[in-house]
């Protein structure tokens, strides 16, 4: 499978599985997805015969709430079978909501946030230190920046000279109840890390010729005589594929219910399915679904400097969605305060 159809199939069953389970985090699924299946189809070595294969790369989704797109990964690339996946979030499911190691193919349990950098910093230095080739890959989330741990690493990384270490930070520009810049202003988020050292790409993230190419001149990039870890900085956008979550903060908690949410969800994604690619819950998408009525509550903003807290400054609110439309992010203007 090529990793354009290994995205779709992450996508599918993201919105699958949240449904089914009703489990958080669609939006972070679909926004990392394109890195998750560049990552699977065309980088990553790995055996899924034999997943504790001591000379694969090493691989941690340190934003762990978003599992279920590592477990539609693993399970596609033959780790596990398909049918596993609508366990996710189920009593007794080794699927666990975030990331867990019990899983095949699963390196780290992931979930509390800031420690995968820290973790997979280590494993490189390891390797190092046993003169072992292997690579380590870590995708981060960009509100997980906010951790002081991601920097402790960074340092780290640097002052080691970790070239076999690359980190991706999936910048979709949003965390759990805003975006990014109203919570903790971190831009520029590139300068950041090329400040601590690190060779730093930056790309968009949903681009999947963009992905290749920028894993390509990271490894270019470690092979300098400055031996640096290198950073793509992916921009994404949050809900990517699915037109009403696109940047819309409620999807982060929010699962595709019932009637108009999950038949638009599918919907959309079968107008971008690429060939040679099937549909294992509904073949033929979804004939004649359920739509928004004007009550429902679409493309308003969610976020919580917007919606929840009427008090919170306008200075610190730097950036809103646009309601009433899926346009992207906009910053904010005399006409919003
Ligand atoms: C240490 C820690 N604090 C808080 C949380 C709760 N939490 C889960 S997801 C999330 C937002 C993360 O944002 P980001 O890293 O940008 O991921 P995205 O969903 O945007 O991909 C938060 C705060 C957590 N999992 N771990
Ligand atoms: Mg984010």
């Amino acid at each position: 499978m090529n990793s354009e159809q290994l995205a779709w199939k992450i996508r599918r069953h993201g919105i699958e599985m949240t449904h089914v389970s009703g489990g958080s985090h669609v939006g972070a699924i679909l926004s990392v997805a394109d890195i998750m299946a560049v990552l699977y189809a065309d980088i990553l070595k790995y055996d899924c015969n034999n997943p504790e294969w001591e000379d694969r790369d090493r691989f941690i989704l340190s934003k762990g709430h978003a599992g279920a797109s590592v477990y539609a990964a693993l399970a596609e690339e033959g780790f596990f079978d398909t049918k596993e996946l609508l366990t996710h979030y189920a009593n007794g499911s080794r699927l666990s909501g975030h990331v867990s190691h019990h899983v095949p193919g699963v390196d780290l349990s992931t979930g509390s946030l800031g420690h995968g950098l820290s973790v997979g910093t280590g494993m490189a230095y390891a390797f190092k230190k046993d003169n072992k080739d292997n690579k380590v890959f870590v995708v981060i989330g960009d509100g997980e920046c906010n951790e002081g741990a991601v920097w402790e690493a960074a340092l780290f990384a640097n002052h080691f000279r970790l070239n076999n270490l690359v980190a991706v930070v999936d910048h979709n520009h949003m965390q759990s109840m805003d975006f990014n810049e109203n919570t903790l202003e971190i831009e520029s988020l590139a300068e950041k890390w090329r400040a601590f050292g690190w060779n730093v790409v930056e790309i968009d993230g949903n681009n999947h010729t963009e992905l290749k190419e920028a894993f390509k001149t990271v490894e270019k990039m470690s092979k300098q005589e400055s031996h640096k870890p290198s950073v793509i900085v992916a921009n994404t956008v949050k809900g990517c594929g699915v037109k009403y979550m696109q940047n819309d903060i409620l999807w982060h908690y929010r699962f595709p219910h019932d009637g108009w949410e999950y038949d638009c969800a599918v919907s959309d994604l079968h107008l971008i399915k690429p060939d040679g690619v099937d549909d294992p819950y509904t073949p033929n998408g979804i004939v004649g679904g359920a739509k928004p009525s004007k009550d429902d509550d679409i493309y308003n903003d969610h976020t919580f400097s917007y919606t929840w807290n009427t008090s919170y400054s306008e200075k610190m609110r730097r950036v809103s969605a646009k309601s009433g439309t899926d346009e992207k992010v906009h910053k904010v203007t005399e006409e919003d305060k």
